[in-house]
């Protein structure tokens, strides 16, 4: 396999609403994001995303630009970006930004001109389409709730959105379009940037017969990934992309791709792949329920476990993928993928180890790194998130109670990952001096950097112990490239894996369990190399205690 430079990188997540506000309007802003380069450095981290920056009315938070060349004035400017560039730049660090091209905002330029003339140019760039018999073009549901068509007033069409209203499609059939945000893509590239993170990508295909389905749903309607999974051809957007930007400034490119279909996963990250990477959500998926979070199917640590052995197993073969516990879309990790006992220092740390050592990149999110949870939510008021608005809504019209219908919510809501980073047990987790603009974990006096860069044995101290063992001269070969092999499988409530290549091989193995259990060793051990229990040697046989993770050289 070609080596690339992005293979032994550690990278992380910014949602930079929630990051660190530095001039009290009580959101986060890139003068927070600088301020602390330092302190991600000290985390090991190589490779920065930022969730979007760009000029936006924030409808989805950012993820409807409305302009691709300009800062949210909520951000900062220009010139901290370019600061923010050249500070990473300093510390060896790489940038990378949110590529959101599958829509834009209603307030873009673009659909501004196109609703301006909707015979004209630029309703080119979009898809207006004549309703039928005085309804939508097709009964396609949006991901956000609703149609995906919306009336283009004053006229007898309507334009197509897979998320919400004021996020319409862009029209990538057409090649003055696709131009356009290929020199976009280009400009960012020669500023500097080291890649993208892309969203949504897999969506910019339609099938353009536009064909209804068989409603799945209450309310008529069917899902529009449907439509996104009846059509082939995605690949040559994909590769004509690539072509025109990505692969001539060697970038790094990581994309959010679901809905794949079978056997094409060589196409997106192989080799030539469309992308140096994509995410693996396949533990997050599991959870999906058919109709919504309401009917989340419960996860039990079985399937995690078999899911993720075979996710990495499957994707070994192909190339590299992005492992995350958690990101802004998702709650967070150790309330979701840890049972209550181990919701505890030493749990987050095991979740952590067994992440971070698998096979692919690690992108650690933010506030991960001290183990922040979900928070408690009282009442729908509390949220902000347009899709957890939508998904108590659906739940409601179920017939869930609002108690029932706020428990779903408090479970896998996108707010729970979006509570500003808890720096210190000051006001507001010393996030903001003013009034952040979502409310805090109430959980920070417990949970916070400043008082686990105190404690040797805080979780914050344990992740910077792990990033470094992973990027250590004397493992980084075979914690990057070395094979993914699962033990112990048939062993209730452990999770364990080699990491092994020609030099050595790596026992990494956790007990989710509530009880201690003991493990045959198969091989010698040579080291132990990291421990969350501080063992420092082990006997003929493992013991590992409820909640212990262990990393051991082996012979
Ligand atoms: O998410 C795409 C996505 O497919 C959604 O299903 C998302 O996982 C879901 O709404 C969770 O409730 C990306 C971004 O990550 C997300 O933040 C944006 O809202 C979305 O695209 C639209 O740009
Ligand atoms: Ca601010």
């Amino acid at each position: 396999m070609e080596r690339k430079w992005w293979h032994d990188k550690v990278a992380y997540q910014i949602y930079p609403k929630s990051f660190l506000d530095t001039n009290g309007d009580g959101i986060g802003d890139l003068r927070g994001i600088i301020s602390k380069l330092d302190y991600l450095k000290a985390l090991g981290i190589d490779i920065i995303w930022l969730s979007p920056i760009y000029k936006s009315p924030f409808v989805d938070q950012g993820y409807d630009i409305a302009d691709y060349y300009a800062i949210a004035k909520e951000f900062g400017t220009m010139e901290e970006f370019d600061e923010l560039l050249a500070e990473a730049k300093k510390r060896d660090m790489h940038i990378i930004m949110d590529l959101v091209i599958n829509h834009c905002s209603d307030k873009h330029e673009w659909f501004q001109k196109a609703l301006a003339d909707p015979e004209g140019e630029y309703a080119d760039y979009f898809y207006f389409r004549e309703g039928k018999n005085g309804n939508p073009p097709s009964n396609y549901r949006s991901y956000f709730g609703g149609s995906c068509w919306e009336p283009v007033p004053g006229t007898n069409k309507y334009y197509l959105h897979m998320f919400a209203k004021e996020q319409p499609d862009l029209n990538w059939e057409n090649p003055k379009l696709r131009q356009e945000l290929y020199n976009m893509v280009n400009w960012w590239l020669e500023k500097g940037l080291a890649g993208f993170r892309i969203d949504a990508i897999i969506n910019i295909k339609k099938n353009l017969e536009f064909p209804d389905f068989e409603p799945d749903g209450p309310d008529g309607m069917a899902g529009c990934w449907k439509m996104v999974e009846s059509v082939e051809g995605v690949g040559e957007f994909l590769e004509d992309l690539k072509k025109n930007t990505f692969q001539k400034h060697d970038a790094f490119t990581v994309a959010e791709v679901f809905n794949m279909k079978e056997g094409e996963l060589p196409q997106f990250i192989g080799e030539d792949g469309h992308f140096s990477t994509i995410f693996d959500f396949s533990a997050h998926s599991l959870s999906d329920g058919e109709h919504g979070w309401y009917d989340a199917v419960k996860v039990d640590f079985k399937k995690w476990r078999e899911t993720i052995v075979n996710s990495q197993l499957e994707v070994q073969k192909a190339g590299f993928e992005a492992n995350i516990i958690e990101n802004h879309d998702e709650p967070r990790g150790v309330s979701r993928f840890l049972p209550e006992y181990a919701r505890t220092p030493a749990g987050t740390k095991m979740l952590g180890t067994v992440s971070v050592l698998l096979r692919g990149i690690p992108f650690i999110y933010q506030g991960q790194e001290i183990g922040m949870q979900n928070a408690v939510w009282n009442s729908i008021e509390e949220y902000d998130d347009i899709s957890t608005k939508d998904q108590y809504h659906i739940a409601r019209e179920a017939g869930l109670s609002d108690k029932e219908a706020l428990e779903v919510c408090g479970r896998m809501s996108r707010d729970n990952a979006r509570t500003p980073v808890q720096w210190s047990d000051k006001e507001h987790a010393g996030f903001t001096t003013g009034t952040p603009w979502l409310k805090v974990n109430s959980n920070y006096k417990e949970i916070n950097v400043e008082s686990q860069e105190k404690d040797e044995d805080s979780v914050l101290n344990y992740y910077r112990k792990l990033t470094a063992l992973r990027k250590s001269p004397e493992y980084k070969e075979v914690f990057t490239y070395g094979t993914f092999v699962p033990e112990y499988e048939s062993t209730d409530n452990v999770m364990a894996y080699y990491r092994v290549d020609e030099e050595k091989r790596m026992l990494i193995a956790a007990n989710f369990g509530t009880e201690p259990v003991e493990l045959k060793l198969n091989y010698p051990v040579k080291k132990v190399a990291l421990s969350n229990m501080k063992k420092s040697q082990v006997g003929e046989k493992l013991q590992l205690e409820s909640c212990e993770v262990i990393v051991l050289e082996c012979m």
